[in-house]
């Protein structure tokens, strides 16, 4: 007969405290530059905490919420490590717990940053159904203070208001770009993201249009705590300006109830977890 393991009642795993709504340990302002060289192997050694797909859970607090980190991607992995690098550090004082996911569009097709959000939201709901937060943000933007919480509020949060490339201003009123965060009911609330922009631009307008209209207000960080520096860059291949996206953000009303999480079809081709991300690969088919 196989012997089977005696299961004896352990000491009762020790129940840890909430995690605090301010962690203690934050160091404020941070210098971020962009000119070291940054090897994966050296981000792997100074994050050893970080389990495989790149989660993390406090050791000392329990937190009130899972966040999901989705990142929309195709060809920067010399920004992915400074991405790494800066923020696993950032997010572990924040006490969060959390994982990272990177949605790698596959192909040469033109890039479509909001449905790959989308799939990030569904793919990552997924592999932990505990999923509450998700944090969407791009791959090029490193937080310049670390009192910028990666949390879910009772509204939508825009992270990136001040960046260096816009001067640490908010471009414009209705900005929604670079980093954000929605609860889980929030984003479902909105119907997710839409799927229909090709190129570059518009869809960060358009999932504004989608939270007002649902009658929601944008939440923000302080002006001097949302400081992001961006990775410079040129623009990339099969990513130029849509020019579609003038009008189709006068539409969201109309688009919004058909097209969105409801609506997004894709083929996942590989989910690859890597010591400190999730890596899913994924087809999201071409524009029309
Ligand atoms: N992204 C990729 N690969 C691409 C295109 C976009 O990973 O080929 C992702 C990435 O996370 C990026 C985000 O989508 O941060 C947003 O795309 P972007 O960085 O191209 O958009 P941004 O507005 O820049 O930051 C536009 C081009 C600016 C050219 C300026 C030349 N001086």
């Amino acid at each position: 007969l196989p012997e089977v393991p005696s299961v004896r009642p352990g000491p009762t795993a020790p129940v840890l405290p909430p995690c605090p709504d301010s962690p203690p340990g934050l160091v404020g302002r941070l210098l971020i530059e962009f000119t070291s060289p940054m090897p994966l192997e050296r981000v792997q050694r100074e994050n050893p905490g970080v389990l495989l797909g790149g989660r993390y859970t406090p050791p000392d607090c329990t937190p009130a919420q899972t966040v999901a980190v989705i990142i929309p991607f195709r060809h920067r992995e010399h920004h992915l490590r400074y991405w790494l690098h800066y923020l696993h550090p950032i997010l572990r004082r924040q006490r969060l717990r959390y994982g990272i996911y990177v949605i790698n569009q596959h192909g040469e097709d033109t890039f479509n940053r909001a449905k790959l959000l989308n799939v990030g939201f569904l793919e990552a709901l997924k592999e932990d159904a505990a999923y509450d937060c998700f944090i969407f943000s791009d791959v090029d933007l490193v937080p310049m203070d670390d009192r910028n919480l990666y949390r879910c509020g009772d509204q939508p949060r825009h992270f990136a208001i001040a960046m260096d490339k816009f001067g640490f201003r908010l471009p414009y009123a209705g900005y929604f770009g670079g980093v954000s965060g929605l609860s889980k009911a929030q984003f479902l609330r909105i119907n997710g993201f839409p799927n229909e922009y090709w190129g570059w631009g518009g869809e960060d307008d358009d999932i504004f249009n989608r939270i007002s209209l649902t009658g929601m207000k944008i939440s923000r960080p302080d002006i001097r705590i949302g400081r992001y520096r961006m990775i410079k860059h040129d623009r990339d291949k099969h990513n130029e300006p849509n020019p579609q996206r003038f009008t189709k953000i006068q539409n969201t009303k109309l688009t919004m109830k058909r097209d969105g999480i409801g609506s997004v079809r894709y083929q996942v081709l590989e989910v690859s977890r890597q010591p400190l991300f999730t890596n899913i690969t994924v087809d999201i088919g071409r524009p029309p």
